[in-house]
Formats: C-alpha cells, structure tokens, sequence
C-alpha cells in the first residue's frame, strides 16, 4: 500500500442509532469493508459542541433542533482510516435523506426519516480533518498494524 493515499474520515453513530442498537452493525461494516478503527469513544455531547460541530449549517431552519438531539443521548464517535475512506464512507452512508438512500447502504437499510438517519459521516477531506481534530485528541489515537493490510492493498 505503499503507492495509495490513506485518508482519516469522522463517524458517528448518532443518538437514535445508538437507541436502536445499531452501533454493532454500523462497526462491522466498516470492519468488513477494510477499513481501520483508529479512534473510538462512546460520549454524550453537550449542545454547545454540536453547534460546532455543524457550524455550516446554522442558517439552515433546522440547524437548532439537530444540535438538540445530537446531544440529546449518547453517540458513538470513531475515526476510520483506509484508500479514498472520505468518499467511500459517504457511500456507504447513502444520502442525507434516507428516502433517497439504495438499500444495501446504512441509510437505506436501516432509517426512515431525514431528522432521524442515524449516522454521521464527514463529506469532504478538509471536513473530515476539521471533524477528526474536532472530536480527537492526538492521545486518544491508538497507533497498531492491522494485520489485514497487505491484502487488501496492492
Ligand atoms: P449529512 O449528514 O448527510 O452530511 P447534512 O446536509 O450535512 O447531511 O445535514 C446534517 C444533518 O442534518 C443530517 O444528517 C440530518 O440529520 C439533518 N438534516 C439535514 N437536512 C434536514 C432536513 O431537511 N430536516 C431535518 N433534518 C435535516
Ligand atoms: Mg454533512
């Protein structure tokens, strides 16, 4: 894998996801994708943060009730790493409304309604860095070699 360009993208599994028992399912596809956990943390965030979080939303009308139920519960916060992660986790997302999402994407399987899609994940590389560094601290990285790396890159 010495040739490919690994990208760090935010995830997380939102409160509602969490509610549903969905965190397990969510991870193994990851994990079944290739791709490598390399943060983890299970908090509940406060209102104030998720305003941050989504800042480039806040002129949108439901921009106030989004941050509410983000930090209404806990959410499953992870950083995933892998070839072309940022746009291949998007995928994997399906769209912002779960109406338009395939099946066989976590949207499309998994949600209903746009206010309750269960998951988030960064959109673009300059975001998915904002959102890491955001969530992370550099000591909550944990440094290790997956075993399954020279199979699943050239
Ligand atoms: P994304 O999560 O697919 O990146 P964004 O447009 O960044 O979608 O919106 C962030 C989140 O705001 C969505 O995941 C969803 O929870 C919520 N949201 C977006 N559009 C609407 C809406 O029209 N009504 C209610 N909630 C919305
Ligand atoms: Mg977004």
């Amino acid at each position: 894998h010495a040739n490919c360009t690994m990208e760090r993208t935010f995830v997380a599994v939102k409160p509602d996801g969490v509610q549903r028992g969905l965190c397990g399912d969510i991870i193994h596809r990851f994990e079944k994708r290739g791709f490598k956990l390399v943060a983890a943390k299970f908090i509940k965030a406060s209102e104030d943060f998720m305003k941050t979080h989504y800042l480039d939303l806040k002129d949108m009308p439901f921009y106030g009730g989004l941050c509410k139920y983000m930090s209404s519960g806990p959410v499953f916060a992870m950083v995933w790493e892998g070839e072309n992660i940022v746009k291949l986790g998007r995928m994997m997302l399906g769209e912002t409304n779960p109406a338009d999402s395939k099946p066989g994407s976590i949207r499309g399987d998994l949600c209903i309604n746009i206010g309750r899609n269960i998951i988030h994940g960064s959109d673009t590389l300059e975001n998915a860095k904002r959102e890491v560094e955001l969530w992370f601290k550099p000591e909550e990285f944990v440094t290790y070699t997956s075993c399954f790396q020279p199979f699943l890159y050239e």
